[in-house]
Order: C-alpha cells, then sequence, then structure tokens
C-alpha cells in the first residue's frame, strides 16, 4: 500500500514542476529590459540576444506594418508562445525562465526570425 502511495507521488511531480515555472512568461507593465529588440523593414533588427535566467527581453514595432514575436513549441518551450500583433510603437515583453536557445518567427512574416540565447 505505502508503496502504490509512494508511486503515484512521484508520477505526479513532473506535472507540477512544468506548473511551477513556465520557461517563458508575458511580463506587462514598466519593464527593466536585458535586451531590446526593434522592427523594422521587415527584420528583427537585433536578430540574436544573450542574456541571463530571469532576465527579459522587450520587442517595439517600430512601423506601420503589425509583427509579432512567436515561439513555436520545442527546446525550452513546451508549447507554442505566440504574441499579439504589435502596430507601430507597440511593445512586448518576454521574461525567460530557463537556459537554452529559443528561435522564434514573426506569425505572418516567417521569413522574419530570431533568437533568444539564455545562460
Ligand atoms: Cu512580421
Amino acid at each position: 500500500m505505502r508503496s502504490i502511495l509512494f508511486a503515484a507521488v512521484l508520477a505526479a511531480l513532473p506535472l507540477a514542476a512544468a506548473h511551477a515555472g513556465e520557461a517563458v512568461e508575458v511580463v506587462t507593465g514598466a519593464t527593466a529590459s536585458a535586451a531590446d529588440v526593434k522592427i523594422a523593414k521587415m527584420k528583427f533588427q537585433t536578430p540574436e540576444v544573450k542574456i541571463k535566467v530571469g532576465e527579459t527581453v522587450t520587442w517595439t514595432n517600430t512601423e506601420p506594418l503589425p509583427h509579432n514575436v512567436h515561439f513555436k513549441a520545442g527546446g525550452p518551450v513546451e508549447k507554442d508562445v505566440e504574441g499579439p500583433m504589435l502596430r507601430a510603437n507597440q511593445t512586448y515583453s518576454l521574461k525567460f525562465n530557463a537556459p537554452g536557445t529559443y528561435n522564434y518567427i514573426c506569425t505572418p512574416h516567417p521569413f522574419m526570425t530570431g533568437k533568444v540565447i539564455v545562460e
């Protein structure tokens, strides 16, 4: 009986861990960013940024054409993280809670690519 209970507790652990801390977390409000990525001319102007675990990256669209950032499931990201479409001068911030390489695209413009390396 005791060993069955123990097995049940062990089986529940990975789920609990996954909920405890998502690899990527949306940050709202005033934020100190470790890296700022401007979007202009259909490109992420700093396509590769390096930050440390727990730091935040902020994207700013500087042109009238709407863009977003979209991390597909894979690598450190368990589920797709699809940011909202940003109009001119709108920003979006994400905090990165686990080390790894996070590749992303712009949903309607998949040729727009970038990566965040979290050390
Ligand atoms: Cu785009």
